[in-house]
């Protein structure tokens, strides 16, 4: 039979194949195979005796958290408090893109921002939609269950940006906890958790305490710049032009004219340079 592994307990793998989940022991060949089993991957496995059978190939894996397979994130991103950060939206975009990861942005605490904020994020929230990015409100719930049908989807994004509320509110039955982590840290909590993907409305979902600087290793320059998808629509006079000094630019004429959100631009030129100084 085919599955899904849904949680790993040591050496005990949740395999869900058709809503129901078999408890599966893994045969030593992975081991010495040197492919570890994560949460999310399709596998083949013997239903009577329990065990896993092959590791089916994968789609993408990141590793913090260590997870196969994803098909879509939702970038839950807080409007206000914590602040509006295009600095991590387009990081996370980027990623996800070089992880064949479709992104989705959600926004959250929209009923915090003053008339003037609210169309300040509109336009924001129009130029994505323009280079192609679904984006949506976390109260468009109806929207949101739709999109989780047949996908694994992880919800990612910053501490306190609403992805525990919002799953809260996709399923009433999660009693996820909410709320500042940093006063569970203070308590001395503890705060490791283990990778469980969870059934929802058809679909399988991840709540991720957001993804690590780790997954970022992997990316080249070129890679960073192909994870700003609209730079892609100027074609330069320079084959492979990063857009960063060369002449004739199309890229930089398009900052120039507005044409590129200055905020985007910003963020590609940090991302670089970053990168440069490891
Ligand atoms: N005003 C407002 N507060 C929200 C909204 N979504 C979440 N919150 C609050 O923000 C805090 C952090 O939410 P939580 O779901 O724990 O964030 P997580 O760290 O991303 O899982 C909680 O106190 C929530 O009640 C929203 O849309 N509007
Ligand atoms: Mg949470
Ligand atoms: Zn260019």
């Amino acid at each position: 039979m085919k599955g899904q592994i849904v949680k790993i307990l040591s050496n005990l793998y949740f395999v869900n194949s058709n809503g129901k989940v078999y408890e599966c022991h893994s045969r030593g060949k992975f081991r010495n195979d040197n492919i570890t089993p994560t949460v999310g991957d399709y596998v083949k496995f013997d239903e009577k005796n329990q065990y896993i059978l092959e590791i089916l190939p994968r789609k993408n894996t990141l590793i913090r958290p260590l997870v196969s397979n994803i098909d879509q994130a939702l970038i839950v991103t807080s409007c206000k408090s914590p602040d509006f950060s295009t600095n991590l939206l387009d990081k996370l975009l980027v990623l996800l893109e070089f992880h064949h990861i479709k992104p989705i942005i959600c926004l959250t605490k929209q009923d915090l921002l003053t008339k003037t904020e609210k169309n300040e994020i509109k336009k924001i929230k129009k130029y994505y939609q323009s280079i192609g990015y679904l984006v949506l409100w976390n109260t468009n719930l109806w929207k949101i269950k739709h999109l989780l049908k047949g996908k694994t989807t992880v919800f990612t994004g910053q501490t306190g940006a609403g992805k525990s509320t919002l799953l809260n509110h996709l399923n009433k039955d999660l009693h996820l906890e909410t709320g500042e982590i940093s006063k569970a840290l203070g308590r001395g909590k503890h705060t490791t958790r283990h990778v469980e993907l969870i059934e929802l409305w058809k679909g399988k979902v991840l709540d991720t305490p957001g993804f690590s600087s780790i997954d970022f290793d992997a990316l080249e320059k070129e890679d960073i710049r192909n994870g700003f998808i609209e730079f892609k629509n100027y074609h330069c006079p320079y084959q492979d032009c990063m857009h960063l000094k060369e002449k004739e630019c199309k890229v930089l004429a398009a900052v120039n004219n507005h044409k590129i959100l200055n905020s985007r631009y910003e963020n590609y030129q940090k991302i670089i340079s970053d990168h440069n100084r490891k």
